[in-house]
C-alpha cells in the first residue's frame, strides 16, 4: 500500500482465504487521517456475504491443512510471522499513523508489541498442556486444550495492529480459524498482517479479515449461527449486543470493556518515579487507552506539592502530527473529538477546576482532530469526569483521607480494568492492592511496558475473560475429558 499523504490509499477489500475481493455489495467507505483531518483510505464495506465466505473458509481451513498442522507447526508459522512484522516494521507503523494519527515513536513500540505477541504465542503453542485425573481402577483420564473452531474478533480502532496480535495470535496458536472484523475507523494495518501471514506461508483460511462498519459486517459476524466463539474489545454498549447474539448461539465470548482505572498515590511514594509515569500514561495514544491510568487518587496531605508537579509535566505536553512525533497525536474522529469537548463543557459548567493544560502544536492542519491534554483538580466524587471513561488525553485528580478511602475511592467506578498503588510501605501497598477490584493491579509502575505475558483483563464492567499470557491460550481453547475404560 502506499502510504504517502495526500493520496487516498485503496486498500485491496477484503481479505478472505488468503485472497483480496472487493466487499460483494461492491461499497466502499472512506476512512480519515485523524492528524489531517481529511479521507485517507478507501476501505472495502463489508457485509453479510463477505462474513458468510469468510466463515466458510475458516471452516475449511479447520478442515484442511491448518486443521492438520501440529501445534509446534502452528507456532512456526506465528514466529515467522512475528519476523515478518519485524521485517516490515517500518511500513507498519507509517501506516497505523497515518490510519490513527499517533506519534510515530508510539506506532513504532505497537510493532514492537505486535511482532511480540506472534513470537510468544508461537512459542507457546506447542506448551499447552492438559491433565491426567486419578479416577477408579480401570480408568484412563486426560485433559486437553483443544480449539473452539471458527472465532470472531471484533477490535477496535485506538491500536489496530496491537488489538490484532493480542487476540488473533492466541487463537490461531491453539489452533482456530479466525475472523476478524477491525473497525472502521483504522484496519489498514491488520488487512496487511494478514497479507503478511498469507506470505509466510499460513494456510488459505486460517485468517480472513472483512472490513465495514459495526452494524453491518458487525453484526453478521457476531450473529453468525457458525460462529465458535467471539472476541470484543469496544465500548460495553456494542459488548452487550455481541454478548446477547453470543447467547442466542449458545457460544463463549471474551468482552474488553474498557475502564477508568486509578492511580493510588500515598504520601510516601516517590513522586520523582510516580508522576513522570502517571501523566505518560495518561497521554499515551492521546489517552484512548482502554487501561489508561485517568483517574489519580492523592492522599491529601501531598495534595498540593503532586498536583503542581503534574501540572508542570501536563503544561509541557504538546500534540502533534506523526511526524511531527511529540507527545501526544488527535483522537480518532470528530465525534470523539466532540464527546470529549462535552466533557469540558459539563466540567465548566459544574466549575471544576482545570489545574493544567497541555498545547496542540502550532502547523497541524486545520480540521484535524486535536484536542488539548487537561489535567481537572478536585474532581467531586460521582461526577462524569471521575466515573466515565473519556477516551481522551483528560487526567481527573481527587484527594483522599486515609488507607480505607483510598481504597473505597478506587472502587468508585463501575469499571475494574487496571489499577496501581504507588507507597513505599510494601505492606501497606499489598493490602490495598487487595481491596481494590481490577484485573491488573501494578504497585510503584503501571502497564510495564504491555507485558504480553501477564494476563490481562477485567472486573466489574470492564469484561470478562483474559487476554494475554497463558490465560489467553485457555479463553482460546475448550477443555476435552478423555475417559478411556481399559482392559
Ligand atoms: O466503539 P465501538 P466506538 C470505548 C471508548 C470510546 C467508546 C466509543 O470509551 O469512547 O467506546 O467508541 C464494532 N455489532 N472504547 O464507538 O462502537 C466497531 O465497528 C458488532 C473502548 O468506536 O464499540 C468496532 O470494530 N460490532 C475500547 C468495534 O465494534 C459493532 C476501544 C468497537 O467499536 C457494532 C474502543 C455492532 N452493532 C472504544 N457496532 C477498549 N475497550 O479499548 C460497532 N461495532
Amino acid at each position: 500500500m502506499n502510504v504517502h499523504s495526500s493520496s487516498i490509499i485503496a486498500a485491496q477489500g477484503v481479505f478472505i482465504g488468503n485472497r483480496w475481493a472487493p466487499a460483494a455489495s461492491g461499497q466502499t467507505l472512506q476512512t480519515m487521517a485523524p492528524a489531517e483531518g481529511v479521507p485517507f483510505a478507501e476501505i472495502a464495506a463489508g457485509d453479510k456475504p463477505d462474513v458468510d465466505r469468510a466463515v466458510k473458509a475458516a471452516q475449511g481451513a479447520l478442515a484442511g491443512a491448518w486443521g492438520r498442522m501440529s501445534a509446534t507447526e502452528r507456532g512456526r508459522l506465528l514466529t515467522r510471522l512475528a519476523y515478518a512484522v519485524q521485517d516490515h516494521a517500518e511500513e507498519l507503523a507509517k501506516l497505523e499513523a497515518r490510519d490513527t494519527g499517533k506519534p510515530m515513536k508510539q506506532a513504532r513500540n505497537d510493532m514492537v508489541a505486535l511482532a511480540r505477541y506472534f513470537e510468544y504465542y508461537g512459542g507457546a503453542a506447542d506448551k499447552v498442556h492438559g491433565d491426567t485425573i486419578p479416577f477408579m481402577p480401570g480408568y484412563f483420564v486426560t485433559t486437553e486444550h483443544v480449539a473452539h473452531g471458527v472465532v470472531g474478533h471484533i477490535i477496535p480502532w485506538n491500536y489496530p495492529a496491537q488489538m490484532f496480535g493480542r487476540t488473533v495470535a492466541p487463537a490461531l496458536a491453539m489452533g482456530n480459524a479466525s475472523v476478524v472484523k477491525p473497525a472502521e475507523d483504522a484496519c489498514l494495518t491488520p488487512l496487511r498482517i494478514a497479507e503478511l501471514a498469507a506470505e509466510v506461508g499460513f494456510p488459505e483460511g486460517a485468517i480472513n479479515i472483512v472490513p465495514g462498519l459495526g452494524e453491518a459486517a458487525g453484526a453478521a459476524l457476531s450473529s453468525h449461527p457458525e460462529l465458535d466463539f467471539i472476541s470484543f474489545t469496544g465500548s460495553p454498549e456494542v459488548g452487550t449486543l455481541i454478548q446477547s447474539a453470543a447467547a442466542r448461539n449458545h457460544i463463549g465470548c471474551t468482552m474488553e470493556l474498557g475502564g477508568k482505572s486509578p492511580h493510588v498515590l500515598f504520601a510516601d511514594a516517590d513522586l520523582d518515579v510516580a508522576i513522570p509515569v502517571i501523566a505518560n500514561t495518561m497521554v499515551q495514544n492521546a489517552g484512548q487507552t482502554c487501561s489508561a491510568g485517568s483517574r489519580l487518587l492523592v492522599e491529601k496531605g501531598i495534595y498540593d506539592e503532586a498536583t503542581a508537579r503534574l501540572a508542570e509535566k501536563f503544561a509541557a505536553l504538546r500534540a502533534g502530527t506523526p511526524e511531527m512525533d511529540l507527545d501526544l497525536g488527535p483522537v480518532i474522529n470528530a465525534t470523539q473529538k466532540k464527546r470529549i469537548q462535552r466533557f469540558f463543557d459539563r466540567a465548566e459548567e459544574d466549575g471544576v477546576p482545570v489545574l493544567s493544560r497541555g498545547q496542540v502544536a502550532d502547523g497541524v492542519p486545520e480540521g484535524a482532530f486535536f484536542v488539548e491534554p487537561r489535567v481537572y483538580g478536585d474532581v467531586p466524587r460521582g461526577n462524569d469526569l471521575a466515573a466515565k471513561e473519556i477516551f481522551g488525553p483528560v487526567l481527573s485528580v481527587q484527594r483522599f483521607d486515609d488507607e480505607a478511602d483510598a481504597v473505597k475511592l478506587a472502587n468508585d467506578t463501575d469499571y475494574g480494568l487496571m489499577a496501581a498503588v504507588w507507597s513505599h510501605d510494601g505492606n501497606r501497598a499489598l493490602r490495598v492492592s487487595r481491596g481494590i477490584r481490577a484485573g491488573q493491579v501494578y504497585i510503584n509502575s503501571f502497564g510495564a511496558g504491555g507485558g504480553i505475558e501477564l494476563p490481562f483483563g477485567g472486573m466489574k464492567k470492564s469484561g470478562h475473560g483474559r487476554e494475554k499470557g497463558f490465560a489467553a491460550l485457555h479463553d482460546m481453547s475448550t477443555l476435552r475429558t478423555t475417559i478411556f475404560k481399559h482392559g
